[in-house]
């Protein structure tokens, strides 16, 4: 009830303020605040003296605050936290909604009250963007403001190219400033095996390493580089991830690639192939016909031996276990695939890798958590309770929201950030090919041919940096920045986006992106598509 005095409330304030004399595009936030009201004159004025006036359950988004705050006055001492006292007030109240925060500044200092930690959280980002873009003076006025999306995705492929723990806490820290909050994690390729298991070392000692790497695109003997390449993280090195995630309110989704795109673990245990044929992890890019062999019971054993390692290590309700691009010519001539096709009574080598999914997805459930996958998973029959992350262009997530399935949304021709960012290429790196400059990113409406029934099922929409051309933190913040602006207006103002007037507030997310030295594209700011 409070909840909706609150609002119609808001909607009224809302209407008188169309005609305030400052209006929302002066103050540049990204993502764009619903409600923004702000006086004509006056200001309050935030310095490295500033106090943090804070009680327990707000004390981690604090601490995070205090932290950007020291190296924004580029000073080594925190900021003066306490229970009383004036400054920056934050406190939790569960009238503001769950993610969302209220601001309000004025002479007496700045109020953020959020809905939640995440919310306090969020709200603590916008004040940074302003003090950062306007020399720490908070224009007196206030701000009201909560996600449309609940699940607010980015994507990072560690398999092909790896990123180690402080690239990836940087990557962290650049997508919390968006308000992103699930980090999809691409542990385990054809390319890699990145995930130490205890049960089976192989996976790491001999899976993360191969021998060398092609770097063209064509097959030519010169273009493989003739250097071994390898990394992968120790389960404390994960831990430390997830927890530094947490901290920032994102939580990461692992992917465990099966039963495709998984020649690394085959080179480390090949008993998990159809023959038990040796292969090496593999050197070049695409889709590899080695696969793991869905007729053996000692896969499904396997499978689940490493998943109860993961979920060990990931809180994350949802667990990611690929299901991409599994081609199944092995499947066809394996004794072991056809018998299980038979005693299953199944119709086919599709529907195998349907019942490998489900059988995954019961376990799974069985220990707590929900199971996602790419939508692949669609094509051997899916269960009505899993998530699917639609790929290959929006029919498949339409279909399954159709059918009463939770969807993320991300397709390719939209979300791929490993794709150019402009037409000419001028000035880029090889990548892997495509044409996503940000106002493409930005046009995007993840809602697209959805009827408002089946619109409940978008959970989310994601952006995704697969890393066969992406080698270093400069290229990979480069593909990154500034798309995922446009990406994370998508996610969290999905029905307020105005190409003119993100136009304007990105030049003062690039004075942040500078402040915080993060290494962007210059295309949009140049004009260039
Ligand atoms: C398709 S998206 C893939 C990846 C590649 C990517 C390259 C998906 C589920 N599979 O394995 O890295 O294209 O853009």
């Amino acid at each position: 009830m409070k909840k909706a005095i609150r609002h119609i409330l808001l909607a009224a304030i809302s209407i008188i303020a169309a005609t305030a004399t400052i209006s929302a595009t002066e103050l540049h936030i990204i993502p764009e605040p619903s409600y923004i009201d702000l006086e004509a004159e006056g200001y309050y004025e935030v310095t490295a003296k500033t106090r943090l006036v804070v009680n327990d359950e707000a004390w981690n988004p604090a601490e995070r605050f205090s932290e950007y705050m020291m190296e924004y006055f580029n000073t080594d001492k925190p900021m003066r936290m306490g229970k009383r006292g004036k400054g920056i007030k934050i406190r939790i109240d569960s009238c503001v909604p769950y993610e969302g925060y209220e601001l309000t500044s004025s002479e007496e200092g700045v109020l953020i009250i959020g809905g939640s930690e995440a919310g306090i959280f969020y709200g603590l980002q916008t004040l940074r963007q302003i003090i950062v873009t306007r020399n720490g003076k908070v224009p007196y006025g206030f701000i009201a403001d909560e996600p449309s999306l609940a699940y607010r995705g980015v994507h990072l492929d560690v398999a092909r190219h790896f990123f180690g723990v402080e690239d990836v806490k940087r990557y962290i820290d650049i997508i919390a400033a968006h308000k992103v909050n699930r980090l999809h994690w691409h542990l385990t390729d054809d390319q890699g095996w990145r995930i130490e298991i205890k049960r089976y070392p192989e996976l790491t000692e001999k899976g993360s390493m191969r021998k060398e790497t092609l770097i063209g695109h064509g097959l030519r003997p010169e273009w493989w580089d003739g250097k071994p390449y390898g990394g992968y993280y120790t389960q404390e090195q994960i831990r430390d991830v997830v927890d530094y995630a947490a901290k920032r309110y994102i939580t990461i989704i692992p992917e465990i690639e099966m039963p495709g795109h998984a020649q690394a673990a085959l080179h480390a245990l090949p008993w998990l192939g159809c023959e038990e044929q040796e292969v090496d992890v593999w050197t070049m890019w695409g889709v590899t016909p080695e696969v793991m062999c869905a007729g053996k019971e000692s896969t499904y054993e396997f499978l689940e031996n490493v998943l109860m390692e993961v979920l060990e290590l990931f809180p994350s309700e949802l667990i990611h276990i690929g299901g991409d691009e599994c081609p199944k010519d092995r499947w066809k001539e394996c004794e072991h695939c056809q018998a299980k096709i038979k005693a299953e009574g199944l119709g086919g080598e599709e529907q195998l890798q349907g019942y490998l999914v489900a059988r995954i997805e019961k376990f799974l459930n069985q220990h707590g958590r929900k199971m996602i996958g790419w939508d692949e998973i669609l094509d051997g029959g899916v269960t009505p309770t899993a998530t699917v992350m639609s790929w290959r262009g929006i029919e498949g997530g339409i279909y399954a929201a159709q059918r009463g399935n939770e969807v993320v949304m991300t397709p390719m021709k939209l979300c791929y950030f490993n794709f150019y960012q402009t037409e000419s290429r001028e000035g880029e790196g090889l990548h892997i090919g495509g044409h996503i400059p940000f106002e493409l990113v930005y046009s995007w409406d993840p809602f697209e041919g959805l009827n408002p029934e089946e619109r409940k099922f978008i959970i989310g929409a994601q952006c995704n940096m697969w890393s066969e051309y992406i080698k270093d933190m400069e290229t990979l913040e480069h593909m990154l920045l500034p798309r995922l602006a446009a990406m994370s207006e998508v996610q969290w103002a999905t029905e307020r986006r105005d190409e003119n007037s993100i136009r304007q507030r990105m030049e003062s997310m690039r004075k942040f992106y500078d402040a915080c030295g993060w290494r962007y594209a210059p295309y949009y700011f140049e004009g260039r598509k």
